[in-house]
C-alpha cells in the first residue's frame, strides 16, 4: 500500500518537460487515442508533477473559452482503489462542457474506453478554502446534494496507470450527469444511503455511501485540502463530485446505465 501523502506537491519537472507532457495529455484527450503512461518516459515524476500537468492543461482549456464549474475527488472508495491499484485519492477539474443532460445519449466515438461510476455531487453556497476543512464545514457550505453518474475515460492504454500519470490526465475525467432529487445536506444521513448501479436493467454493483471515506463530505473536505496545497480553493457555486462509490463499469454504444439512490431518486444515461 502506497504511503504517498495526497497533499505532497514536490515537483521535479522543468518548464520544457512540463509543457511537453501537457501537450501529450491534451492531444490524447482531444483525439481520444490512448497513450503510454507518462511515467514510462519520466519515471521520476511526482504527484506534484502530475498536478502541475493537470493545472497547465486546465489553464489551456480555460484560455480557449471553456468554463470550469468545479472539481471532483477520485479513488475515494476501497472498491475504486482496489480496481485501479492506486491507493491515494486524487482531484480533477470539471468543465461545463463535460456535463450531459439526464437520460441523454452520450457518444462513445470521442472517448477511448469509457466506464461509469455512481457518485454523490455537492453544490456549494459558500466557499471552502484552507488546509484543514472538515466534514462539518463541508455540510455547512453545501447548498444541496444531488446524485450523479460520472463517465470516466483514462487516456492510458488498457486503462492502466499510476498515481502521477492519472493525476496528469485530470483523474480520467470525461463526462458527468446529475439527476434524481436534490436534497439539503442535513435532510438525510449522507453516510448510509444505499445505491444500485444498473447496466441494461441488470444490477452491476450494490453499495452504500459510507464506502466513500466513511462519509462523502469527507471526500469534499479532501478536495479542499488538496486544492489548498495547490494554491486553489472552492468558490461558492462550485459543483464537487465525491468519487465513485463502487468499482467502475465499462460501457459501449447501445448500453443504458442507471444509478438508483436511496432517498435521492435515480439518474441515467444512454450510450450511442
Ligand atoms: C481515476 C478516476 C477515479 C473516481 O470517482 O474514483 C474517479 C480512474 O479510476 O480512472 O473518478
Ligand atoms: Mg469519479
Amino acid at each position: 500500500m502506497s504511503t504517498t501523502n495526497p497533499l505532497s506537491m514536490g515537483r521535479s519537472l522543468d518548464e520544457r518537460l512540463l509543457q511537453a507532457l501537457t501537450d501529450r495529455v491534451e492531444a490524447a484527450q482531444t483525439t481520444a487515442r490512448a497513450m503510454p503512461k507518462l511515467t514510462d518516459e519520466v519515471p521520476g515524476m511526482t504527484l506534484g508533477d502530475g498536478y502541475a500537468v493537470q493545472l497547465a492543461l486546465r489553464d489551456r482549456w480555460l484560455a480557449t473559452g471553456r468554463r470550469q464549474v468545479g472539481w471532483k475527488a477520485g479513488l475515494t472508495s476501497r472498491a475504486k482503489m482496489d480496481q485501479m491499484g492506486v491507493r491515494v485519492p486524487t482531484v480533477g477539474f470539471l468543465l461545463a462542457d463535460m456535463a450531459r443532460p439526464e437520460s441523454s445519449a452520450v457518444r462513445t466515438d470521442d472517448l477511448v474506453h469509457p466506464r461509469v461510476e455512481c457518485e454523490i455531487g455537492f453544490v456549494l453556497k459558500a466557499p471552502l478554502a484552507g488546509p484543514d476543512v472538515t466534514r462539518e464545514q463541508v455540510l455547512e457550505a453545501t447548498d444541496f446534494i444531488v446524485p450523479a453518474i460520472e463517465v470516466i475515460d483514462s487516456r492510458y492504454a488498457g486503462f492502466k496507470f499510476d498515481l502521477p500519470s492519472v493525476v496528469a490526465d485530470n483523474s480520467s475525467s470525461a463526462r458527468y450527469v446529475t439527476g434524481g432529487q436534490p436534497c439539503g445536506p442535513h435532510d438525510l444521513d449522507l453516510s448510509s444511503l444505499g445505491v444500485v448501479l444498473e447496466r441494461n436493467g441488470e444490477p452491476q454493483a450494490i453499495a452504500a455511501t459510507a464506502a466513500v471515506m466513511g462519509h462523502p463530505a469527507d471526500a469534499v473536505a479532501l478536495v479542499a485540502q488538496v486544492l489548498h496545497a495547490l494554491g486553489e480553493a472552492l468558490p461558492a457555486g462550485s459543483f464537487v463530485m465525491s468519487g465513485g462509490i463502487t468499482e467502475a463499469f465499462a460501457v459501449k454504444a447501445g448500453d443504458f446505465v442507471c444509478a438508483r439512490f436511496q432517498s435521492l431518486g435515480s439518474v441515467g444515461l444512454r450510450f450511442v
